[in-house]
């Protein structure tokens, strides 16, 4: 294994140089070659490798300075091992899913293998210097969806160099020097992320570099079904600048093979990015994928025999072979004695890791084997267990799963049994079982002292003089203390800089604190979201906006797969607290009325989602978010903009515990669950309902993820026995995740006298028009004669039906 330490200023060639490389390179493919071999020979379940794209990863790196970034995907391994970023026993550990966070400090064996993350943070889950680090933002396997996030990277290094403020955020950035290397197979580039992302990144001349190693398929299907012309570099022609002031790309093209032109591209790419600040594409032609595209699939069954003779001709670390021995750097047997040495490297890490993860498990699993023996004697389940003891003990790759399985089938045999054997098999299963938790389940959010989850809250603070305004002045003012006070703050959106966003939220602060702060995007959701997650990634606390919640579905795959996943992929190794903020609930029309809280819930698990009733609450809200290090989405009431609100007088302290919901009318009869814009409705309601001589309790969930931490609802049903969840979402949607968090999740089935109820609004989207708001949404009328249907069910006689 061989950290490229002293190749990185390195422009020249000299012959230690090139042998480095060239033993990198044989490193690399040998290790291809047996994880490859370790897939199919059931040790690991599934294998990815960059075999055929060595000589041009060894390029990049070497130009690769510390505390620059990489957002690649999963053909990276020459790239990452050239910068130090993943040691050969790591790389194998991942292919085995070794769980151990020392063996696999990339994923803890979460990830399949190729995916490479820095740790960035330290045990505790707090921030540590990326400026000396050559970072990688942990892959994911969506193809492309490692590109929107590139963008924030790169822009980041654009406020690091034109914001003072940030000067002495020494651990994120030397003055927005550091540039992006952002990787992506010639296939992938078909997907819209790609081009929203390259053309973002010409619009903000951002320091991105961006490598296409084109191979020439994605996975079966060729480049001329992906790329018009064939080609990305000819069909991104026109991004190219053509004189050194225009706002435009620099392309390069170069051969995978050519190890020269190889060097001489990356050190003139990435020395016009990070000197100009200017994006570039490096088109690298010509790529090989000897093993095929993974171990999946035999790419025999797609490429011609032409082809895999040409690809056999054109392997770069062949060419590269020939060329040192052509130009004398070394001879025949020198280059034989470093493939062998090569071998034997890429050997015993492979060894090491696998002993290493057999290892691991070895106490419980030898434990198990113990307990099952115990248990079987004088049992008279003894010939059972016996067998799945012995099943158990010839399993030679045997896996937790096998041993835990086995236990629970035992103590399901012995369940009658109250002997001390079956007492260590549950213990073993509790402690086994503790543990596995955290090897599977951990940091789905941060679990460092920043969590927004220990916030405990402080209360708003009123005066006689507080003023009374609308609900848009109420967060224009939030976002001005907030501005003042925090250098970190950037706000980014559609509409959101010159005109303070359609609502006016952001009014008159782009001309107090700058285009730099408060900054206009174009229509383009996605990487609106991308952005955020690079700025959140280097220490930066940026708010971008979703102009309209109904537009999120645009950026749903990047916020599920990038930013949800972050903390949880990494084990706590990374962290991207971004705010995303959003208008939605009824307003008008199907797509400016949306309350697609059931489609947020099943997608965004790793972020908080905040559905405040008024603009005093997002900004308590928004308090605690931004003194938090999780990502969160939080849903502002569109309706609520011009209803007056009275400012609190600590605007800038006050903050809201995530997870506590507030009774905001106290009955008796009726416990009426809801949230966001509904809760106007509902009290509206109640105030109907009590003139009926029915008490109803109206709670404000105010988040639901999480969801009432504490059990408030349920103490409510214990005094009224009746619940109504209702919301504005499809039927089955959130309304129905409320009813499973209470009645399941709390138990609150106890307490009921009466079924459980949800009101949501139609199945379909609202049409357009008051009409159309009031047949498709639920109103107070819906919410009146729901309540009241239950008390009939319950006392006909007083409230007959
Ligand atoms: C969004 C998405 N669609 C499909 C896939 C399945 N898939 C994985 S890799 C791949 C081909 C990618 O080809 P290319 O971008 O050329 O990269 P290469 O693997 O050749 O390096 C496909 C279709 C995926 N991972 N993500």
């Amino acid at each position: 294994m061989i950290i490229n330490e002293q190749l990185h200023q390195a422009d020249t060639l000299s012959r230690e140089k090139i042998l480095l490389d060239y033993r990198l390179a044989c490193e690399s493919r040998q290790v291809s070659l047996l994880g490859r071999r370790d897939v199919m020979g059931g040790r690991a379940k599934f294998g990815i490798f960059g075999d055929g794209k060595e000589l041009a990863q060894l390029a990049a790196a070497r130009f690769f300075a510390r505390g620059d970034y990489r957002s690649g995907y999963y053909r990276d391994q020459t790239f990452v091992a050239a910068l130090g970023g993943v040691k050969w026993t790591e790389f194998f550990a991942q292919l085995y899913a070794d769980t151990d966070v020392i063996r696999d400090p990339n994923t803890a064996g979460r990830s399949m293998n190729g995916h490479f993350a820095t740790r960035w943070l330290d045990e505790q889950g707090l921030w540590q210097s990326q400026t000396d680090e050559y970072n990688s933002v942990c892959d994911i396997a969506p193809t492309a969806g490692q590109v929107p996030r590139a963008l924030g990277l790169a822009y980041a290094s654009k406020l690091f160099r034109h914001n003072p403020a940030l000067h002495d955020m020494t651990g994120f950035s030397h003055g927005g020097n550091e540039i992006v290397f952002g990787t992506i197979g010639d296939a992938s580039t078909s997907q819209g992320m790609f081009w929203e992302t390259m053309n973002a990144a010409g619009v903000l001349q951002v320091p991105l570099l961006m490598s296409v190693w084109d191979d020439g398929y994605g996975i079966s299907v060729p480049v001329e079904y992906q790329t018009t012309k064939g080609s990305i570099s000819k069909a991104m022609a026109g991004f190219q600048r053509d004189t050194p002031d225009e706002r435009g790309f620099e392309i390069f093209t170069v051969k995978g093979w050519d190890y020269t032109a190889l060097l001489e591209t990356y050190q003139q790419a990435a020395q016009v990015c990070r000197d100009e600040q200017v994006p570039v594409l490096v088109h690298v032609q010509e790529l090989t994928q000897p093993q095929g595209h993974s171990t999946s699939g035999s790419h025999e069954r797609y490429k011609s025999k032409e082809r895999l003779r040409w690809e056999a001709e054109h392997d770069c670390n062949r060419v590269f072979r020939q060329w040192i021995l052509q130009n004398g750097y070394a001879t025949d047997d020198e280059l034989d004695a470093i493939d062998a040495e090569a071998k034997q490297m890429a050997l015993q890490a492979r060894t090491e890791a696998w002993n290493a993860y057999q290892q691991s498990m070895k106490g419980d699993y030898d434990e198990a084997l113990d307990l099952l023996q115990r248990a079987a004697r004088n049992s008279p389940k003894a010939g059972e267990l016996m067998i799945m003891r012995e099943e158990l003990r010839k399993n030679t790759t045997a896996l937790r799963r096998d041993a835990t399985s086995a236990v629970r089938k035992a103590l399901r045999l012995l369940r009658a049994d109250a002997t001390p054997a079956r007492q260590g098999l549950q213990q073993w299963l509790t402690r086994t079982s503790a543990a596995n938790d955290d090897h599977y389940s951990s940091h789905l959010y941060s679990q460092s002292p920043e969590s927004p989850m220990l916030i405990e809250g402080i209360p708003a603070q009123y005066s006689d003089d507080s003023p009374l305004v609308d609900g848009y002045v109420l967060m224009q003012r939030y976002f001005d203390s907030l501005f003042d006070r925090d250098a970190r703050a950037v706000a980014l959106g559609e509409d959101v800089g010159q005109i303070g966003d359609v609502n006016q939220g952001f009014a008159g602060l782009q001309q107090k604190y700058g285009e730099i702060r408060i900054t206009d995007t174009g229509i383009r959701e996605t990487t609106i979201i991308g952005q955020g997650i690079g700025l959140a990634m280097r220490g930066l606390r940026p708010i971008v906006e979703i102009q309209y919640f109904d537009y999120i579905f645009y950026a749903l795959a990047t916020l599920t797969d990038d930013l949800a996943t972050l903390q949880y992929r990494t084990k706590g190794g990374q962290k991207a607290p971004l705010i995303v903020r959003t208008r939605g609930h009824r307003l008008e029309g199907i797509w400016h009325s949306g309350s697609p809280m059931g489609a947020m819930l099943g997608s965004l698990r790793g972020m908080h989602v905040l559905v405040p009733r008024n603009m005093t609450q997002a900004a308590g809200f928004y308090n605690t978010l931004m003194a938090g290090d999780d990502p969160a989405l939080l849903i502002e009431s569109l309706n609520g903009y011009r209803l007056k609100e009275k400012l609190p007088d600590n605007l800038a302290e006050f903050c809201l515990p995530l997870g506590v919901p507030e009774i905001l009318r106290p009955g008796t009869d009726v416990t009426v669950v809801t949230y966001g814009s509904m809760c106007r409705i509902v009290l509206e309601a109640a105030t109907q309902l009590a003139a009926m001589h029915i008490d109803v309790e109206v709670i404000d969930v105010q988040t639901l993820l999480p969801f009432d931490r504490y059990g408030a609802i349920t103490e409510s049903i214990k005094k009224t026995s009746r619940v109504v969840f209702a919301d504005e979402d499809v039927p089955g949607g959130a309304s129905a995740y409320m009813l499973q968090q209470v009645i399941e999740g709390q138990n609150a089935y106890r307490y009921l006298d009466s079924a459980p109820r949800t009101l949501s609004a139609k199945a379909h989207r609202p049409p357009y028009g008051s009409d159309g708001d009031y047949f498709s949404k639920p109103s107070a009328d819906d919410v009146i004669e729901a309540v009241y249907a239950l008390m009939s069910e319950a006392d006909p006689a007083r409230y007959p039906s």
